[in-house]
């Protein structure tokens, strides 16, 4: 009701604590474990029936992380890592899974955490410094801190395809696959979409299907990701000095160990092109693949050396040669959309019973109640799989009606692009933090890394208030406006927003258009939030 909405403190609340989380992935799994060691009162909600957060929707056949399995990892409790070994380079999503499962056991998670109840509404209170969240279950949750631990890639972009609602056969979204998994023997499967979730699924589908139909509406660069064993150059030096693996990692770029070249693609030779680019693609792992040249994300030219030698690949992989061309990418520049990894991909298009079809020459008119028609051909299918993406970065936590000082929402503050000061807090929503939110490394790195030092932050920024005898904590208008300045300046440098990419927030109709993350990197990021923490929280108003 209208009145108890504002007046929060007058209604009857269910549960009150120092702090909520959002969401039981491997943020709110870890930032429950921090709070509650430092002996703060914590709820967290969960809209899945467990943990794991992407590991628990996104269960699509052939679905692994991207980032090596010893990098993709907490390295919070040198304990829990040696009760843990992974059993491959590039780990499969159930081995995840249990491994966030293995986590919630071991520091004994799950009696904190709400399962099956999502946030729906959150309201601050500007008098009593408090959050008031409601939840589909019906209840009302105060607080004093609210973290949006909600994830970057958890909202399913909602189909935007004529006719989607009429199709009568098996519909399957990546992104929210069946427990029980999916059995394509015999069927005519189309699958709509040609991103990692896309490139991971489709040499699997193919396997099973008695047809594949795949429709592509851009191609994306894709590597082969040489699964199996660990690698030495990865397993060697963690072995030798886990600590010291680590702390490099937290100091790199990207959150993975990695040389740093001062190479550059415009101005070394083609035997030097040709012998950096095959040493990464031989490595199967993307930060590798996207640090071939110091420029390489720069300038056009560079990034082109990549590109064409990843063109070659293809072409050598694909034996028809108009399908090939039709799976070499060249409306982006290499890296400006997150390259996948893949097992099989281009040489599935070899097999006789698998068909690309080319949304730009054939755009779909419409779903139908029996398949696909495009405008001179119309497909019966028996099922169709839709890998077309997520609202990235903002649209979980916009989603929820956030209402901040003086009633604006945050779906209204940030109606023309997200603004944050460091990706973790932004103003008029005080004592809200989000972890890997838009303006923070995040989805450019190992999340794992970055999500363990927002965490971090955020833990010891609310022991720090609480010693100072404070309750507040928010954003100045001058710091904020800054970050975004240099948010958007560092993006400015490199090629990542010529491409319509979701890290621009071009992949949803009406999303306002602008780069997401932080590129300045993982390490001058931690720099910056260090300083900051350091220099009594310079740009935060705290009382
Ligand atoms: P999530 O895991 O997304 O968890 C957020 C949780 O919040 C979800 O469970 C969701 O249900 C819940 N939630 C959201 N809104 C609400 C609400 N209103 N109420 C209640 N609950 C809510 N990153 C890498 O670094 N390396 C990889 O290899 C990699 N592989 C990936 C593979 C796939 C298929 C995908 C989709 C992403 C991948 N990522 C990878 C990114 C991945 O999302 C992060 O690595 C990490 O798992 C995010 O953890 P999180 O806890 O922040 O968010
Ligand atoms: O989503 P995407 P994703 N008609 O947005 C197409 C992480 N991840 O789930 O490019 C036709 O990348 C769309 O076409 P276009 C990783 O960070 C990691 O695959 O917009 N097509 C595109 O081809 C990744 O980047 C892994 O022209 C439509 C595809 O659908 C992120 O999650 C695995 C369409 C969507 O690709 C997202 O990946 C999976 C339409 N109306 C995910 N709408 C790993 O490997 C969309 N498309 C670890």
């Amino acid at each position: 009701q209208e009145t108890n909405d504002s007046t929060p403190e007058a209604v009857n609340i269910d549960v009150n604590v120092d702090v909520v989380v959002v969401g039981a992935g491997f943020s709110g799994l870890y930032m429950l474990h921090r709070l509650r060691q430092l002996g703060f009162s914590v709820r967290v909600l969960e809209a899945a029936g467990d943990v794991g957060g992407t590991w628990y929707w996104n269960r699509y056949p052939g679905a692994r992380c991207d980032i090596p399995t010893t990098d993709y990892t907490y390295s919070f409790d040198p304990e829990l890592e040696k009760a843990w070994v992974w059993s491959e380079k590039y780990a499969t999503q159930p081995e995840i899974l249990r491994y966030a499962q293995f986590v919630a056991e071991r520091y004994d998670l799950r009696r904190d955490i709400d399962f099956d109840t999502r946030v729906v509404a959150a309201r601050w209170d500007d008098a009593a410094a408090r959050w008031h969240l409601r939840t589909d279950t019906g209840q009302h949750i105060a607080c004093q801190f609210y973290v949006m631990a909600s994830g970057c890639l958890s909202l399913p972009k909602t189909p935007d395809i004529t006719g989607a609602e009429r199709f009568k056969g098996e519909v399957y979204f990546t992104s929210r696959w069946p427990h029980d998994g999916v059995d394509f023997t015999g069927k005519r499967v189309a699958v709509i979409g040609t991103g990692s979730s896309g490139i991971q699924s489709i040499p699997h589908i193919a396997r099973q299907a008695s047809q594949l139909t795949v429709f592509q509406r851009t191609p994306n660069f894709s590597i082969p990701a040489g699964n199996g064993p660990v690698r030495p150059e990865r397993r060697a030096p963690l072995e030798a000095d886990r600590e010291g693996y680590r702390h490099e990692a937290r100091w790199s770029r990207a959150g993975v160990p990695n040389e740093r070249t001062q190479i550059y693609g415009r101005y070394s030779t083609r035997e030097v092109h040709r012998e950096r680019f095959s040493a990464a693609w031989q490595s199967g792992e993307l930060i590798p693949i996207l640090s071939v040249f110091a420029d390489q994300i720069l300038f056009r030219d560079a990034n082109a050396v990549v590109a064409r030698m990843v063109h070659e690949k293809i072409r050598e992989i694909v034996r028809d040669p108009q399908v090939a061309e039709l799976l070499c990418p060249t409306d982006h520049a290499f890296g400006t959309k997150r390259p996948c990894l893949d097992t099989d991909y281009y040489a599935t298009f070899n097999l006789p019973h698998v068909r690309l079809v080319d949304l730009r020459r054939h755009p779909i008119q419409s779903i139908t109640e029996t398949g696909i028609a495009l405008a001179d051909e119309s497909m019966d299918f028996d099922a169709i799989v839709y890998a077309t993406g997520f609202d990235a970065m903002t649209g979980a936590i916009v989603s929820v009606d956030i209402a901040g000082r003086d009633g604006l929402t945050l779906k209204q503050k940030w109606a023309h692009g997200p603004l944050t000061y460091l990706g973790l807090m932004t103003v008029g929503f005080p004592n809200l933090f989000t972890i890997t939110g838009p303006g923070s490394p995040s989805v450019l790195s190992n999340m794992m890394v970055s999500i363990e030092q927002h965490v971090d932050w955020i833990a010891d920024c609310l022991v720090r208030l609480r010693a100072d005898g404070m309750a507040m904590i928010e954003p100045t208008q001058a710091a904020e406006a800054g970050w975004a300045t240099h948010v958007n300046d560092c993006a400015d440098i490199t090629l990542y927003p010529t491409a319509d990419s979701w890290y621009m927030g071009a992949n949803v109709p009406g999303k306002p258009r602008g780069f997401l993350p932080y590129v300045g990197g993982v390490d001058a990021y931690r720099g910056a939030c260090d300083e900051v923490a350091a220099s009594d929280y310079l740009g935060f108003r705290r009382s």
